[in-house]
C-alpha cells in the first residue's frame, strides 16, 4: 500500500521566516509543507534553501490570488492566468506537486446570457478555453494544476468532487488534475469516501481540516477512515494540514500531526535534519533555484518521484504531456516519462503573457 505522506501549511506553524516555519515543520513531523499566500514567487530562493536545509519538502503551493480566472473582465481573466502561470514555475523549480487553482469565489461574475447558455455552460466553456496554456506550463515545469471544488458558501462553482473530475476529463490535459479538501467534502458530498473512489487516479492532493475548519481531529470528520480510503486506492500524495484561525500554537499543531499519523498508521517523530543542508532536500527541494539559492550543494536535486502503487508517478512533461493532450482521456493514466529538459515558459517574464488561442 503505498504511504500518504503529512504536509502543513506554512501560515499554520510558528516562524517568521521560511526558514523558521520550514523547521518548525520539521520539528513536528511533516514531510512537507504546502505554500500559502500573495506573489510567492518573490520568495523563491528563501522557499527553495528551508527546504534544502531542513529536508521538508514543498509539497504545494496554494496561492492567494484576487484577480479571478472565471471573471467578466478579459483582463482579470488575463491576470488570473498570469498568476497561475507563474505560481506553476514556482512550483516546478521547487518540486511541488501542484498549484492548487479555484476558478472562482463566491457568486457568478458573468451576466446571464439565457437562452445563449447559462452561466455555469459558459463558465465551463472559459475554463476549458485558459486550462490548456496553464498545462503546458505545468507539463514544462513538471508539475500538476489542482482544481479544487469548494463548499457552496466560498463558491457557486466546482462543490464537489465529481464536478471537478467532468471538468478535468473534459479538458483531457495530462498535468490538470484534482485535489479533495475533506472539510468541504464534509459539507457537500452525499458519501465522501465514494466521491473519493469515484475520483480515483485523478486525486493528486488532500486538504486535511476537520469539521469545524479546525485542525484535524478537532471535529466530527473520519479522518482514519478517510486515510483508508486513499490508501486502498493507491493514494501516495500529501495529507496537508489546511485550517483556521492560522497559527494554532505548537502544542496544538504537535497533537494534530500525532492524530495525523496515527490515521496514516506512521510514527509522530520529527525528521531529522540533513547534515550540512544539502542532502535531504533532494525529494523535493528541487532544482535550479536550489542550486542557485545555495552556493556549494553537494548535488542538483533529483526529479521528484511519487509513489501510487508502488510505482512512481511523475507529472506528464513535454511529449508525453502532449500526447496525452492529444489522444487519451485523462482518466486514464499518462505514462510519464522524464523531462527531456526543461521548455521555456509560454510567460513573457514581468511582461504581458504571450496569447495562444
Ligand atoms: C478555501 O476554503 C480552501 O479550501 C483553499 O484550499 C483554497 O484556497
Ligand atoms: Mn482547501
Amino acid at each position: 500500500m503505498a504511504s500518504i505522506k503529512l504536509a502543513v501549511q506554512d501560515v499554520l506553524v510558528p516562524g517568521g521566516s521560511a526558514a523558521a516555519r520550514f523547521e518548525s515543520a520539521r520539528k513536528l513531523g511533516f514531510d512537507g509543507v504546502e505554500l500559502r499566500g500573495r506573489e510567492l514567487w518573490r520568495k523563491q530562493k528563501e522557499f527553495a534553501k528551508a527546504a534544502l536545509d531542513t529536508g521538508v519538502s514543498v509539497s504545494t503551493l496554494c496561492p492567494i490570488v484576487e484577480p479571478q480566472m472565471l471573471a467578466a473582465e478579459l483582463s482579470e481573466r488575463e491576470a488570473a492566468s498570469d498568476e497561475a502561470k507563474r505560481n506553476i514555475e514556482l512550483a516546478g523549480e521547487l518540486g511541488a506537486v501542484g498549484v492548487i487553482l479555484v476558478p472562482v469565489f463566491g457568486p457568478s461574475r458573468l451576466p446571464d446570457l439565457t437562452p445563449f447558455g447559462d452561466p455555469t455552460e459558459i463558465e465551463d466553456k472559459l475554463l476549458l478555453s485558459q486550462l490548456p496554456e496553464l498545462n503546458a506550463e505545468a507539463s514544462a515545469a513538471g508539475t500538476y494544476v489542482l482544481v479544487e471544488p469548494l463548499n457552496r458558501y466560498e463558491t457557486h462553482y466546482l462543490n464537489r468532487l465529481a464536478q471537478a473530475v467532468d471538468i478535468v476529463k473534459r479538458s483531457r490535459l495530462s498535468n490538470v488534475k484534482v485535489m479533495a479538501d475533506l472539510f468541504h467534502m464534509n459539507i457537500e458530498e452525499a458519501d465522501p469516501a465514494a466521491a473519493l473512489r469515484a475520483a480515483g487516479d485523478l486525486v493528486e492532493h488532500v486538504h486535511a481540516s476537520d469539521s469545524n475548519r479546525g485542525l484535524p481531529g478537532t471535529g466530527h470528520i473520519d479522518f482514519k477512515s478517510a486515510v483508508a480510503v486513499l490508501s486502498r486506492m493507491g493514494y501516495g500524495g500529501y495529507l496537508a494540514v489546511e485550517a483556521e484561525p492560522e497559527v494554532p500554537g505548537p502544542d496544538a499543531l504537535a497533537k494534530c500531526a500525532g492524530f495525523l499519523r496515527e490515521c496514516t498508521g506512521g510514527k509522530a517523530t520529527p525528521k531529522a535534519a540533513p547534515k550540512g543542508a544539502a542532502k535531504g532536500a533532494a525529494k523535493g527541494a528541487a532544482r535550479g533555484a536550489v542550486k542557485e539559492a545555495v552556493k556549494g550543494a553537494e548535488s542538483p536535486a533529483k526529479p521528484r518521484r511519487r509513489k501510487r502503487g508502488g510505482k512512481s508517478k511523475k507529472p506528464a512533461t513535454g511529449a508525453a504531456a502532449k500526447k496525452t493532450e492529444a489522444k487519451k482521456p485523462a482518466a486514464k493514466k499518462t505514462e510519464a516519462k522524464k523531462p527531456a529538459g526543461k521548455k521555456k515558459s509560454s510567460r513573457k517574464r514581468g511582461g504581458r503573457r504571450r496569447r495562444s488561442r
